[in-house]
């Protein structure tokens, strides 16, 4: 890295919730312990490569308006390596450990398919020298397989078997570099993996030939040795009207059907879930509930829009609530919090995606410690495990147990006169999640 991208921005650093340095974190303190970790294991930020390196901000109805000194737009690999190097300028000044890829966003798409490896190849090379000199890491790399025409319908779940055949050369080899690049994991995200109209599809061949793809991926792992944690994000539409995907449980319950659970873990995506008519925590919820919360990729959306706007996470009420899901999860393994996020249209200069990043950090920051105390004061989790008492003893136990059959528990009831749950408390527990916002 010779030349500097970013000559006007200095490393960012800690300066505590008092600074006037909007360049500053007021409570990232990567280093300050919180329980038994640092916030820097906690949380491991990263960098997702296409909206912080590349995109432009165009919108369904106008072009790029974004300032990218770095990438002159063309296809050459000298390009591709000047985008790597203020890549990674960026995240050393952000303190972000990691970062992740589709494999068109570091290399460009050529017009053969091989032309396009072997790009990717050279890249590769060059990011590889980047993570030796700065010690980040890859979170995850994955392929695109929904930009180019040919996946106009669906990749994985194409109705044609020659795009099929694109699609699983081109996760082969996004695999293979994920792996020489010590990737930690690798996502599939459906992308086009769905349907608009049910009158032209097959939709049991196409989920089977999906379940066979992701089969084929999990056999290549073991072949080649790539130990990292396979993911599928899921998100309900855009592009698809319907995706397979689509949420959580639909997930699991797909990895369920077709014997894959053990190989993949999920990588939630907040805007996915709220696409979903979900809140984040209950995607990350049902996840952790299967023993397969995998990663996190952070933004969020815009409730007016009901776009997948992709906008960096601000809202300390969410990250808490995240927290709260992840630390009773037992925290990460092989991921971390992705900036699946990109600046508004309007935000063009380059400085915009540092604030970003800066006020994503520290809002998870604060959402970790606020997660944390809520936690160690436990008037939180008491009140839970008091609503569930009735299940701890007596004929509650004998359900908690397996032991109760409709006989018993009819038994039971016949004894009892009217009977009336104690209140749900819902505001008192808000006002409770108020007192710890600080
Ligand atoms: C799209 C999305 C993707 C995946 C990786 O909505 O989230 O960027 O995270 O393919
Ligand atoms: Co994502």
């Amino acid at each position: 890295m010779s030349q500097e991208y970013f000559p006007k921005i200095k490393p960012v650093a800690y300066e505590g919730p008092k600074t006037k340095n909007r360049l500053a974190f007021r409570h990232y303190n990567p280093d300050e312990v919180v329980g038994k970790k640092t916030m820097r294991e906690h949380l491991r930020f990263s960098l997702a490569y296409w909206h912080a390196l590349k995109g432009g901000s165009s919108d369904p109805f106008g072009g790029p308006t974004r300032q990218r000194p770095w990438d002159d737009g063309s296809t050459s690999i000298d390009n591709a390596k000047r985008v790597a190097d203020a890549g990674f300028e960026m995240m050393q000044k952000l303190g972000l450990g990691f970062y992740c890829f589709h494999d068109r966003d570091v290399a460009p798409e050529l017009d053969d398919l091989q032309a396009s490896s072997d790009a990717l190849d050279a890249v590769a090379d060059h990011l590889k020298k980047l993570q030796k000199q700065t010690g980040i890491k890859l979170l995850w790399g994955t392929a695109c397989l929904f930009a180019h025409p040919r996946y106009v319908q669906g990749a994985a779940t194409s109705p044609n078997a020659d795009v099929y055949a694109i699609a699983a050369a081109q996760v082969k080899k996004a695999m293979e570099v994920t792996h020489r690049l010590n990737g930690l994991g690798y996502t599939f995200w459906g992308g086009r993996e769905g349907y608009a109209t049910l009158l032209n599809t097959d939709m049991k061949r196409e989920v089977a030939n999906l379940a066979h793809f992701l089969h084929m991926a999990v056999d290549y792992k073991k072949k080649i040795g790539f130990k990292g944690q396979f993911y599928i994000e899921p998100k309900p539409r855009e592009p698809s009207t319907h995706q397979y995907d689509s949420d959580a449980a639909a997930c699991l319950n797909f990895l369920r059907e077709f014997g894959l659970l053990e190989h993949f873990k999920l990588n939630i995506e907040t805007n996915h879930a709220t696409l979903a008519l979900h809140r984040v925590e209950h995607e990350l919820a049902v996840s952790a509930n299967a023993g397969a919360l995998g990663s996190i990729d952070a933004n969020t959306g815009d409730e007016l829009i009901g776009w997948d706007t992709d906008q960096f996470p601000t809202n300390v009420y969410m990250t808490t609530q995240m927290m709260l899901q992840l630390l009773r999860a037992g925290g990460f393994k092989t991921g971390g919090l992705n900036f699946d996020a990109k600046v508004r249209r309007e935000s063009h200069e380059v400085v915009d995606i540092f604030h970003a990043h800066i006020g994503g950090m520290d809002a998870f920051a604060r959402g970790l410690k606020i997660a944390h105390r809520i936690i160690e004061d436990g008037d939180l989790d008491r009140f839970v495990k008091a609503r569930y008492a009735t299940f701890e003893s007596g004929i509650g136990k004998t359900v908690t147990t397996g032991k109760a059959t409709f006989e018993s528990l009819e038994k039971h009831a016949l004894k009892l006169g009217s009977v009336i749950p104690a209140s749900g408390r819902q505001e008192m527990l808000e006002n409770l999640i108020n007192d710890y916002m600080d």
